[in-house]
């Protein structure tokens, strides 16, 4: 047994000095450590796809059809805070590249909409509400653009996708997450665009240093590899960057190496968990029956931020410009129950009580020196012999185990493999 410590009041434990710290071991800037530890974060999907009914426009909608009648950035902003989620995430631009902001680079915009009179910029609402309510704004600029003459002309088409980046990371103050997939359809005539990754990273980095980038291959928050709320378990922040050279990269072992990241991987790059709270990424009232009940959400939050993830929970608006009063009353629901849940931590008591049973341990590690812990177990005992409560690889910024309910007086946390020496440790039991 490499550590040992035994808990039987407060609430945090330093590691042992158990080897000699490494040199150069991952750790995250300050952008990261944020990032992870907002732990929940709003996505919406919204654009002309609303309005048509599709999931993927295919890029001759009529600006026209972009019509919301009653939009309210402020109503999504509200919702997402009193759920305590604290940062959103805006399509600013999906496949179908019809804009929500008026830009110079094309006609396909919201400045083509009846909406607000052709004079409406949607991110300027978005990020102002984002501001107006405390949570920090982020957004998505599809690269696959099927509206976009010049998409499939390489250099053409990267050109204007470096204006569009530059009139949202110029224009609207600080962007704290810039989302990108790896979506790669064919241009006109079956041309193959080659979008430009070293290009686009570099342009976010001048613009919005302080921003983190996320994508499949980072640089600095990798997805999690599905679209189902789940990240791996064991789930290590650090990753060795050459097995998904680019986004959108496909091969043997890439949705593996996303799913858990790599113990010993040489770069920190912390996985982000999204998923939609309906079955599609965009509202459709036949999915209004269809939205995640609580003990559902409850569980995306326990296999994403309780497996050091982090949760980017997708709520659509409707037509309106609205969040359905459903998803809203499910999100409510979400906070109450977690609050419920994990409100009370009972090694905050001077002794932890017999009769009060324990069925939630949190742990966490001070990831401001990295991931360390590589096994861990932990024990409780009721007077008696030890039992064992969970056992795990990695712990990351929060790993929550959950088991029958169990009377304790004691707890004891086993560590039979760590990688280097660790900061502080943090238990909670609920
Ligand atoms: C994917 C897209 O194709 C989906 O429409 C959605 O935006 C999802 C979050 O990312 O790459």
């Amino acid at each position: 047994m490499i550590g040992r410590r035994d808990f039987l009041a407060g609430a945090t434990a330093a590691l042992l000095p158990l080897r000699l710290p490494q040199a150069g071991a991952p750790v995250p800037s300050s952008a990261q450590l944020a990032w992870q530890r907002d732990e929940l974060a709003l996505f919406l999907h919204f654009g002309v796809n609303t309005f048509t009914d599709r999931e993927w426009g295919d890029g001759t909608e009529e600006p026209g059809v972009f019509s919301p009648s009653a939009l309210d950035a402020r109503q999504w902003a509200r919702s997402a805070k009193a759920a305590g989620f604290k940062a959103m995430i805006l399509t600013a631009k999906h496949h179908d590249g019809f804009c929500l902001w008026p830009t110079r680079t094309t006609t396909h915009s919201v400045a083509r909409s009846p909406w607000r009179s052709g004079g409406g910029d949607l991110v300027r609402e978005f990020v102002d509400a984002c501001r107006a309510e405390g949570l920090k704004p982020g957004l998505y600029c599809s690269p696959w653009d099927r509206n976009a003459p010049t998409y499939g002309d390489s250099p053409r088409y990267n050109d204007m996708y470096m204006e569009q980046l530059t009139e949202l990371l110029t224009g609207y103050g600080d962007i704290h997450e810039v989302w990108f997939d790896g979506a790669n359809g064919e241009g006109p005539n079956g041309r193959r665009q080659v979008y430009d990754w070293p290009r686009t990273f570099g342009l976010v980095k001048r613009l919005q240093p302080s921003s983190v980038i996320f994508s499949d291959a980072g640089p600095d928050v990798r997805w999690i590899g599905n679209e189902k709320g789940t990240a791996g378990d064991p789930n290590w922040s650090t990753v060795n960057p050459e097995l998904v050279p680019y986004p959108g990269a496909s091969g043997p072992g890439i949705i593996e190496a996303l799913q858990h990241g790599n113990r010993d991987g040489t770069v920190w790059r912390p996985g982000e968990t999204d998923v939609s709270i309906r079955p599609g990424w965009f509202y459709h009232p036949a999915e209004d029956e269809k939205v995640r009940s609580v003990d559902n959400l409850v569980e995306l939050y326990f296999t994403s931020v309780g497996r050091n993830s982090k949760l980017l929970l997708n709520v659509p608006p409707t037509r309106e410009g609205l969040l359905h009063p459903t998803d809203v009353a499910q999100l409510r629901g979400m906070r109450e129950r977690l609050d419920t849940l994990l409100g009370t931590d009972l090694m905050k008591q001077r002794a932890l009580l017999p009769n009060i049973p324990v069925s939630i341990v949190s742990l966490r590690e001070d990831i401001t020196r990295g991931q360390s812990v590589a096994r861990y177990e932990v024990l409780g005992s009721n007077g008696g012999a030890w039992f064992s409560l969970s056992r795990g690889t990695t712990i990351g910024y929060r790993k929550l185990d959950r088991f029958p309910p169990t009377r304790l007086t004691n707890v004891r946390l086993l560590f039979p493999e760590v990688l280097r020496s660790g900061g502080p440790l943090t238990m909670e039991l609920y």
